[in-house]
């Protein structure tokens, strides 16, 4: 098992929050045992140390392809969730789009978190979103566009995301952008705000620190945001992004935004992927 690495200074909610993680991975190993597949360890570790990871030709791109027509249908059926001139988004995916099931209960993926928890996971949300060429600054983006400017999430004080591009990503088309190690060292005030300049995070880490997560379709990008990061403005094209999170906890714990299933679906689950949907709300509909 990987020696988890977390630090009360980093975490939003300080030691108590550290403690009530460390007991929702006990009782997570107590209910769903400790049967891990160690040949994704090494991918796990790269993320306990540095935060952040890119496997390359992870998943089959014709997947994921898949993924990205469902959400042009939802978007010609006028069915999105949120629009604008940077931001295109797909309320809920694990309701409206099929294809992102095999995804997100994959059982590499559900091996990669495993490794990274220790214990049996849970997917807390699911986001299918696309970002869309600008020169406005970041910090005139409206809405979920504001996560071009650097932050660290609130859902967990140690959770991951699983990032899958639809699109081929380059410099200039929306990498995930992390700063190495954040997740375990960060600088006093770093929680006086929410949202940081590129400037600012640099001056303090040093630009050799900001890793920018170029990448194809099929490569798997991770990144623990309690660390800082964001999406670099997309300056060229666009960028649509799958992400898959999963945590030992649900998000309750800070209100941030929840993931839904449709009970049908949880049920046709196989019972060892039940768990796996442990924080997700059921909806009926
Ligand atoms: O768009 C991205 O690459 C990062 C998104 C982000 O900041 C987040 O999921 O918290």
């Amino acid at each position: 098992m990987i020696k988890i690495k977390i630090n009360p200074q980093c975490a939003w909610g300080k030691d108590n929050e550290i403690r009530a993680y460390i007991e929702a991975i006990y009782d997570r190993q107590n209910k769903y045992g400790v049967d891990i597949d160690k040949s994704y360890a090494d991918i796990a570790s790269d993320v306990n140390e540095n935060g952040t990871t890119n496997v390359k030709n992870f998943i089959d791109p014709k997947r994921l392809e898949l993924v990205k027509s469902e959400f042009e249908v939802i978007k010609e059926r006028g069915e999105l969730q949120y629009n604008d001139f940077y931001t295109e988004q797909v309320a809920h995916p694990l309701l409206t789009c099929n294809s992102v099931y095999d995804i997100v209960f994959d059982d590499k993926v559900i091996e990669i978190a495993k490794n990274y928890f220790n214990c049996v996971p849970a997917v807390t949300n699911v986001q299918l979103r696309k970002s869309k060429a600008t020169e406005q600054l970041e910090q005139h983006i409206p809405g979920n566009g504001q996560t071009t400017l650097f932050h660290c999430d609130k859902d967990s004080p140690r959770f991951i995301k699983f990032f899958f591009y639809l699109d081929d990503v380059d410099e200039s088309n929306g990498p995930f952008t992390y700063v190495k190690q954040s997740h375990i060292k960060k600088f006093e005030g770093w929680d006086s705000k929410y949202r940081w300049k590129h400037r600012e995070i640099s001056s303090i880490y040093g630009e050799d620190s900001i890793v920018k997560q170029c990448g194809n379709v099929g490569d798997l990008v991770i990144g623990n945001t309690n660390g800082f990061h964001k999406g670099t403005k997309v300056t060229k094209g666009e960028r649509t992004l799958l992400s898959v999170y999963y945590s030992v906890h649900p998000t309750e714990w800070r209100d941030t935004y929840g993931g839904k299933i449709r009970k049908e679906d949880y049920d046709s689950l196989p019972d060892h992927k039940k768990p796996l949907a442990d924080f997700l709300v059921r909806s009926e509909t």
